[in-house]
């Protein structure tokens, strides 16, 4: 019997590509066969990719694609094949598929085609959100269609080079493959209240201090990165060292989760830790350690930490099974901890307070930190989770930065990705919208958000936003934004804000250790007022950055526009990343990589 039948639900408001139809050809009982008619409104260079959903298990055969990928065998990725990577302006590509094994047409939920949602029916959301691909990595960002990132930069060697910058930020026992040489073991006698071990971990920035709250955020972003970006850090050949850096930081977190519901969130007193300029190596005295407890929760420290185990599990997801599901269980208990027994951390940690006080309280870590344990495991609890907090904290808030404090705007995006739906993108696009047009900019074109280490905030947003791009909100400005952004830091703004690389990059960093000569000279706070450049090179490490009139001094004791932290470098490396996972994906068409 050949029917024809339209299913025809177009997300008019949303979609740029609307109007894509589904026409049945033929029906039978075990499947059916079905075109999609996909109008081409700007033309297609460099291939494409479709994805069809199901809400049941099916087999799917179609000729005109290559298969990419299957998940569930509801999800299947289609990229273009060689001779028809080109669709010409205007015309309509007719994507025909037979689907088999017990399917009807109703099973056919949703159609993707480069990112964009060009057909769903009326009950797809909750069809979809069943079969989510739990990683969600799939799809992210492969449409190469009329992008133009030509850096003048090698993105691949700023990897490195950032990397290098969290290897020389270890706290603990280094490895025998440390690559620092002026770096060695230092801080061993961290520990506990009962003599937990808590050596390893990272100093926070040019001090010695071990801050649970930036270490984990840090954590959250670099491996966000790692996961969205995992293409730029193999071509570049730092895949292996994200993930040991985030392990770096993962083993720590998981020593200092010593039983269920009690978690050290700082080894080390900010203030007395300040009054000495020297090596971390140098370093004797004991170390007090705080922890939060049911008695003294700490919501903030516990949602983010979780956050950062979840993410990272999904770095490791495909490398090694056994550490990915520790990762996982101690983040649904951190998480769980965070959530039962509310708190603000700096009150159960009030040594923090002058340092790392939130200001936004816990809200936005207990929705971040839901979000990605939605994605990690697509257990629908933590979806319930998310819509509550939303609704408790004000979370569909436009915030104005992303930052060690503020995870919102991450949250947004976040979801975004996850679910796909309309509010989520909505406040995605909104925040970018205020961060690219109208936030304010210093004469050389750099978006100023907040004086006390710009650049990190500049890369921050550069971050989030080409996520943003990726799910295609806004893509070529959005990439330009960050591509421009970036840039400046690398050297078009007239200077290197990076160590070690580019034209008259900064040599005085506000950072101990790399300020102190060789072993075993004397290095003590002479040190620090010595007009000469750091003898040691803190190769990768981002500067705070110039104020609002793009001005700056290569001042030590300036550490508001010349410390450098492990935070400062994490949106920024993962905003790299994006850049060179961008570059390569548009110097290639599909059919040339996933062949
Ligand atoms: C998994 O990891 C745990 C903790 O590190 C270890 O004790 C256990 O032996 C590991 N199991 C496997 C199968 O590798
Ligand atoms: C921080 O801890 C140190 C060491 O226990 C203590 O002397 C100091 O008073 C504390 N400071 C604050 C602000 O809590
Ligand atoms: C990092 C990660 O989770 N990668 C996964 C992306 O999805 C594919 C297909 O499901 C997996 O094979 C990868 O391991």
């Amino acid at each position: 019997m050949k029917v024809f039948k339209y299913i025809i639900f177009c997300l008019a408001l949303t979609i740029r590509l609307c109007h894509a139809r589904f026409r049945i050809e033929s029906e039978w009982s075990d499947g059916f066969e079905g075109t999609l008619e996909i109008p081409i409104k700007s033309e297609i260079n460099n291939g494409w990719k479709v994805e069809l959903r199901f809400d049941q298990p099916t087999m799917i055969d179609a000729w005109l694609g290559n298969l990419h990928s299957k998940i569930d065998d509801r999800i299947f990725l289609f990229i273009n094949k060689n001779w028809n990577a080109h669709l010409p302006l205007n015309s309509l590509f007719e994507f025909k598929f037979v689907a088999k094994g017990g399917i009807a047409p109703s099973n056919f939920v949703a159609a993707w085609f480069n990112e964009e949602l060009i057909l769903s029916d009326s009950t797809s959301t909750t069809h979809v959100s069943e079969v989510l691909n739990p990683t969600g990595n799939t799809t992210a960002g492969l449409n190469g269609n009329s992008v133009s990132t030509k850096g003048t930069y090698d993105y691949g060697v700023v990897l490195r080079n950032s990397l290098l910058f969290y290897e020389a930020q270890r706290a603990g026992k280094l490895p025998s493959n440390n690559r620092i040489n002026w770096r060695g073991d230092s801080m061993l006698m961290d520990k506990g209240n009962n003599g937990e071990d808590l050596t390893g971990g990272y100093f926070d920035a040019g001090d010695y201090v071990k801050f649970g709250f930036p270490m984990a955020g840090f954590t959250t972003v670099l491996a966000w990165g790692a996961i969205e970006y995992e293409d730029a850090y193999r071509q570049s050949g730092q895949l292996d060292y994200v993930r040991q850096a985030i392990r770096w930081a993962t083993d720590y977190f998981i020593k200092a989760h010593v039983s269920q519901y009690e978690f050290y969130g700082q080894v080390g007193d900010g203030h007395e830790d300040h009054a000495y300029w020297s090596r971390p190596e140098d370093w004797t005295k004991p170390r007090p350690a705080w922890k939060i407890t049911q008695q003294n929760p700490g919501s903030e420290l516990a949602a983010e930490t979780a956050a950062a185990l979840t993410a990272a599990s999904l770095v490791f997801r495909s490398v090694d099974s056994n550490y990915t599901s520790t990762l996982l269980g101690h983040a649904r208990q951190l998480y769980d901890f965070a959530n039962r027994y509310r708190g603000k951390y700096s009150d159960s940690i009030p040594n923090i307070s002058d340092f790392y006080h939130s200001w936004t309280g816990y809200g936005d870590e207990l929705g971040w930190s839901a979000a990605w344990l939605l994605r990690a495991t697509g257990d629908q609890h933590y979806q319930v989770d998310v819509d509550k907090h939303y609704i408790e904290f004000g979370l569909n808030r436009q915030p104005h930065e992303f930052s060690w404090d503020d995870k919102t705007a991450g949250l947004q995006i976040l979801m975004a990705k996850i679910t796909r739906q309309q509010s989520y993108r909505q406040q995605a696009e909104n925040f970018c919208n205020y961060v690219v047009r109208q936030a304010p900019k210093t004469p050389k074109g750099l978006v100023f958000l907040a004086p006390w280490g710009s650049l990190r905030h500049v890369s921050n947003v550069a971050f989030l936003c080409l996520q943003a791009a990726g799910i295609d909100i806004n893509r070529q400005e959005y990439l330009n934004f960050a591509t421009q952004q970036i840039n400046y830091i690398l050297g078009d703004s007239g200077r290197s804000y990076v160590v070690g690389f580019g034209n008259n990059y900064p040599q005085r960093p506000h950072h101990a250790s790399s300020s102190c000569p060789n072993r075993p000279a004397i290095c003590d706070w002479s040190a620090f007022s010595s007009p000469n450049p750091n003898p040691q090179l803190l190769i990768g490490a981002l500067v705070g950055g110039p104020d609002q009139n793009d001005y700056y001094e290569d001042r030590r004791d300036d550490y508001v526009k010349n410390e450098v932290t492990t935070d400062y470098n994490a949106g920024f490396q993962s905003a790299v990343a994006g850049l060179l996972y961008h570059q390569v994906k548009t110097s290639t068409a599909y059919s040339e990589i996933f062949d």
